[in-house]
């Protein structure tokens, strides 16, 4: 087993789950694929949601049967979904990945229903298609240090259905590209075809990825649609995309690693700002005290198990 120091003033060296070869892959390829993250049970009754709610909003919105559909901020719309944020084969692997003082930045559930073949004549990931390459980021994009993006967040893909065959609405990434400068002089991404990966999985895979990698989709022209959840991790002092603070009901029922990940502090609001808030304020998020990040000590816990 791996072990490391994480970095940070509360650092402490404890055995990793990431194995030394899925960390090569993070670092240096920007991505690591893992087969059967969830189980037949946990892909069935997460189509079940999806479809559900697939089916209400599909309704609500008046989508055809060819519309692409998604929707953010799924942890606070089912608490299937609110579930996974600490799924006991991921988490541990993004802790290694991130260290203890994270949250969920976005959550996204993504329906791609077949396309018509007159959609799907532009070059994949071209600027004019359906889905251009880009890298995720803010407005005004990430920090750069000398051109490259550090390690800002990650991502997990999960995919509920078949997606082997070629062109069925994979993402593809750009093996390494979060490694290098992104843009030409005209503002053009770099894409050398050699690099890029479609990722033809099955359903229960989970992609780990930096979303600092180029990334696009292939047209799905399979018979049936294509289902999959997204959840974005990032550092507590980043604000996250998807919401300022998650709505009392979500928190509700809600264990202390998961209220973390949710975003809270777990201290309550007034303690927001230090205890000390009017002479010497320092924002939790800044520096969480031991209660205000459970998930340190459940993955010292998970390691020592
Ligand atoms: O797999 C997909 O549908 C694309 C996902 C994506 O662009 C993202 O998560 O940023």
């Amino acid at each position: 087993m791996q072990t490391a120091t994480l970095h940070g003033s509360s650092a402490m060296s404890r055995p990793l789950a990431i194995t030394a070869e899925q960390q090569r892959q993070f670092d240096e390829d920007g991505f690591f694929l893992m087969e059967d993250a969830l189980s037949p049970a946990e892909v069935e009754e997460l189509i079940d949601v999806v479809d559900e709610l697939y089916a209400k909003y599909r309704k609500e919105r008046g989508l055809g049967q060819h519309d692409p559909f998604q929707i953010r901020n799924i942890v606070a719309i089912h608490p299937r979904f609110r579930a996974m944020i600490d799924h006991p084969k991921i988490l541990p692997l993004v802790v290694d990945v991130m260290g203890y003082n994270i949250q969920i930045r976005t959550s996204h559930m993504d329906v791609r229903p077949p396309m018509r073949p007159e959609d799907t004549q532009k070059g994949l990931g071209a600027k004019d298609s359906f889905f251009p390459w880009h890298s995720d980021a803010p407005n005004f994009g990430w920090p750069t240090v000398d051109g490259v993006i550090p390690l800002m967040e990650m991502k997990v893909g999960y995919y509920l259905t078949d997606l082997t065959q070629h062109n069925s609405g994979a993402i593809c990434v750009v093996r390494g590209s979060h490694r290098r400068r992104q843009k030409d002089g005209d503002g053009n991404y770099i894409v050398d075809p050699a690099d890029i990966v479609e990722v033809n999985v099955r359903p229960g895979a989970a992609l780990v990825w930096r979303t600092a990698l180029l990334h696009a989709v292939t047209p799905n022209l399979a018979s049936h649609a294509r289902k999959c959840l997204y959840y974005g991790y990032n550092h507590r002092w980043i604000r996250p995309s998807d919401y300022d603070h998650q709505e009392p009901s979500v928190l509700e029922g809600c264990t202390p690693v998961q209220l973390q990940l949710l975003g809270e502090l777990g201290t309550g609001s007034t303690l927001y700002n230090g205890e000390d808030p009017l002479v010497h304020p320092v924002s939790r998020y800044w520096r969480p005290s031991d209660e205000e990040i459970p998930l340190k000590a459940w993955a010292e816990e998970q390691a020592g198990q």
